[in-house]
Parts: structure tokens; sequence; C-alpha cells
């Protein structure tokens, strides 16, 4: 058994007794970058911030925030998500890990607020007081950016200036994740990492381009940690239902539930790198672990056509997509990203960061997530795979079908 001797040593213990090491992490980071403080000082610490590590999540109700805040909840992390007031409830991605902020044991607190208004941002940057900032927040549809590419402009990318400015005139010390993105390459001919120049082909990938560069200049400038995750396609049950993948996995449950007979697409031939999203917010996380701030691409080394996924789900679905799938020109883009193949050879090496989802697992996973969101019986390997490959932050029954369930809801009622 330890022996302690000082108040300082008991209190170590009962952090590393009740918390994991990252409690310890956050108090020899203290003072690193701290003024050298007497053994008071240093109790103050562990008592006031060291036993919860608290985050800020923009765009928590998305995919990745949803997921995000899973895992950071699981770390032990106190997480603080800003959502948008909508006159319709749209936290339908976390109500299943949501407990009314009464209750003495919560640890995910909800606060409205838009990457729009740079004061509000201030004001939650000030009072949360986070040790760890996700800027997942975003207008993220590449074809809704043609068809607003101001708004676009306006939350992707000087939304990101916003924040970074929040914190940076707040004095809060923080590190900062920017989502950035694949779209960013846009034509830079495949494969692409770290090095590759960036030609975005959309708004989209333009205002992520400024986003990315921001981030870098405010570490460069003030010597704020900031780090862009370059992360390409990765989906899930959750994702948005206008992004292929999904609306590809949803139509094959409505076809199969007799709710819908055709499918239209766009373009078939695109090639994206699709990997799996819980896998990717892991890459997140890791990124602001490190010792400094860097800009890692994150991406699982395959591409496949779009043709492909429909082919490979349909299949899965026991399906013919040729009697369901037709093409229609108004899903076209006026410009397309042809080809998109990660290098993420720094991610592997420096983060360990490695894909265990392969894309025929994904197309699993989705499928079966929407069948059973329809109240269908799924053939059920991708639930089986998600059993196997992944720990108790993420399972099975709340990220698929409770979740879906709630979403379809919403959806048709
Ligand atoms: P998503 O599902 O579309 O979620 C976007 C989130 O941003 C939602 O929570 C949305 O809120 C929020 N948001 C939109 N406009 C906002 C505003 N004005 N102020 C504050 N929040 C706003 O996106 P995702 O797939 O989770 O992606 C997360 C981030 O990674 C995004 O920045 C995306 O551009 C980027 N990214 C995604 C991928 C990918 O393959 N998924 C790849 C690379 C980068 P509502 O729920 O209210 O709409
Ligand atoms: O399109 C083609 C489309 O909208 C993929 C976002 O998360 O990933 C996402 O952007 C491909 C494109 O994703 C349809 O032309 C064909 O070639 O699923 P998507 P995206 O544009 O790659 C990046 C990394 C992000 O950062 C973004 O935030 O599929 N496609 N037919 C279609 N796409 C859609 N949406 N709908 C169709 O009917």
């Amino acid at each position: 058994m330890a022996v302690t001797s000082s108040p300082l040593q008991e209190a170590r213990a009962q952090v590393l007794g009740n918390h994991n090491e990252l409690s310890l992490v956050a108090l020899e980071y203290r003072r690193a970058t701290e003024p050298p403080g007497n053994e008071k000082c240093e109790l103050r610490h562990l008592q006031v911030r060291c036993p919860l590590q608290h985050a800020l999540i923009t765009g928590i109700t998305g995919q990745d925030g949803s997921y995000l805040a899973e895992l950071l909840l699981s770390k032990g992390y106190e997480v603080h998500g800003v959502i948008r007031r909508a006159s319709t409830f749209n936290t339908g991605r976390i109500d299943h890990i949501y407990v009314d902020p009464h209750t003495p044991q919560a640890r995910l607190f909800l606060h409205y607020g838009d990457l729009s208004t740079g004061s509000r941002l201030i004001d939650l940057i000030y009072s949360i007081r986070p040790d760890e900032v996700y800027n997942l927040g975003a207008q993220s549809h590449v074809m809704v950016s043609f068809e607003n590419p101001e708004y676009t402009g306006d939350i992707t990318a000087l939304g990101t200036t916003r924040l970074l400015d929040a914190i940076h005139r707040s004095g809060v010390t923080t590190r900062f994740y920017q989502a950035s993105s694949s779209e960013m390459f846009g034509s830079a001919p495949p494969p692409q990492n770290e090095q590759t120049p960036f030609h975005p082909r959309s708004p989209y990938g333009a205002a992520k381009v400024y986003a990315y560069w921001v981030a870098i200049n405010y570490r460069e400038a003030y010597g704020m940690f900031c780090s862009n995750g370059v992360l390409f396609n990765h989906e899930s049950p959750r994702r948005g239902p206008t992004f292929v993948t999904r609306k590809i996995t949803r139509a094959i449950a409505h076809i199969l539930a007799g709710k819908q007979d055709k499918l239209y697409l766009g373009n078939l031939e695109a090639k994206r790198d699709w990997g799996y999203a819980p896998e990717y917010v892991e890459s997140m996380w890791q990124m602001l672990q490190r010792e400094r701030p860097d800009d890692y691409v994150v991406g699982t080394g395959k591409s496949h056509t779009i043709r492909e996924f429909v082919t490979e789900a349909f299949e899965y679905a026991g399906l013919d997509w040729g009697k369901h799938v037709s093409v229609d020109d108004r899903y076209k883009r006026p410009a397309e990203v042809d080809f998109l193949l990660a290098d993420s050879k720094k991610a592997e090496r420096e983060l360990g960061w490695k894909p265990r989802v392969s894309f025929r697992e994904l197309v699993r996973i989705m499928v079966d997530g929407d069948m059973e969101s329809l109240g269908l019986t799924s053939p059920g390997e991708g639930a089986r795979l998600l059993r196997e490959k992944f720990g108790a932050w993420h399972q099975w029954n709340n990220c698929v079908s409770d979740n879906l369930k709630a979403a379809e809801g919403a959806l048709l009622g």
C-alpha cells in the first residue's frame, strides 16, 4: 500500500485512485505552463481542476460530435456542447447520454450558441474554461455549399476565427482541435497526405482551407495549442441522411419496408476513402494529448466508387440495385472531387491510429442500422462486428437502434 506523507501526496493518490491518469497529466501540464507555485497551489489545482477534464464541443448534435461526447464521457471528462436554438428538437443523436443537469452525477451540459456569434462564444469559453475545445460545428454539406456559399463561409470559415479569437481574448489556456477535411485536397492527385497542396473544388472546401490556416495562424502568432485533423470521409448509422452512404443504406431499408421503390443519385464514379466515424473521433482526442500541436491526415488508405458502395450495400440486403437506382443530374455538383485516398502514415506513426473497420464492414454496419431502425430483422453482420471490435464506450444498442428509431420517429412523425 502506498505511504502518503503530505496532503498533496494524499490528494494525488486519491485522484489516481478515483480517476484516470489524465488528471495527473493535466497537473504536469499546468506545472510546465504556469509560474512555479507551492504545494498549496498544486493542491488547489488537483482539487479544483484535476479530477475532471473539461471539454467543449461545437457541433455536438452532429454525427462526430455525438460520438466524441460519448468517448470523452467514457474517459471521465465533463463535456459541454454548443447547440443551436431551433423550434424543433435537434438533439436526437445525444438524447441517450443526456441527463438532467440538476442530477449530481451529470457530466454533460448543453449551451445554446452559434458559430455566427462571437460574443456568445467568448461567454462560453470564459465560463466553462475548457481544457480542450473541439470545433466540429460547420455547414458541412458540399452540395449545400454551392447553393449557400456565403453562409458556408460565415460558419465554416469565419466561425473558426470567432472561436479561436474567443479563446485568445478570454485568456483561457486550452487545446484546440479543428475539424479539417479531405475536401481541401479537391483535385490534388491521390494519395493525399500532410504535404499535398490544397486545391478545393467547392465553397465548403475553400472555407475549410481558410479555417485550417487560421488555426495554424493562432498557433504561430499566439503560441496556442491548435491541431488540425484532416479527416477523410467517415460514416456511420448516425451519418446525416443526405450524405451519399446514408442516403443509400436508408433507401435500402425503406425499399425493404415497402415505403420507397426508387433511389436517385448523382455521380456514381467519384472515389472516396470511407471509414467508420467512431474510430475517427478517437484520433481527434489523440491529437490533443500530444506534447505539441500538429496536423494529421486520417483515413483508411482504401478508396471505392459510389457505384461500389451501392453494389455492396444492395447485395448485402439481398436486393438488385439495377431495379431501384437511377441517376438524376440534379445531384451532380458544379465541380466534383474525383479521387480521394488518404496516406495516413504520420497518424499511424505518431498517434498509433489505425482503422479497424473495413469498407465491407462499414457497409454492413450501416445497412443493419437502418434496417433495425425501421423494425426490420437485419442480416446482423454489422451488429456482430461492432460487438467484437469496440469497447464499452461505443455500444450497438445506443449507437444504432435507439438513436435511429428516435430520429426516424422525428422524420416520419
Ligand atoms: P454534421 O453531422 O453535419 O454536424 C455538423 C454540426 O455542426 C451539427 O451539430 C450542426 O448543428 C452544427 N452546426 C451547423 N451550423 C452551425 C452553426 N451556425 N453554429 C454552431 N453549430 C452549427 O457533421 P459531421 O459529419 O459530424 O462532421 C463534423 C465536422 O467534421 C464538420 O466540421 C465537418 O465539416 C467535418 N468533417 C467531416 C467529415 C466526415 O466525413 N463526416 C470529414 C472531414 C471533416 P445542427 O445539428 O443544429 O444542424
Ligand atoms: O458525397 C457523390 C458526390 O455528400 C460523396 C462531408 O462530410 O465528406 C463529406 O463530403 C460523393 C460525392 O460527401 C449523390 O458527388 C453521388 O462525389 O456523401 P457526400 P462529400 O461531398 O465527400 C467530406 C470529407 C467532408 O468534409 C464533408 O463535410 O458522392 N454523390 N450521388 C452523391 N452525394 C450526395 N450527397 N448525394 C447524392 O445523391
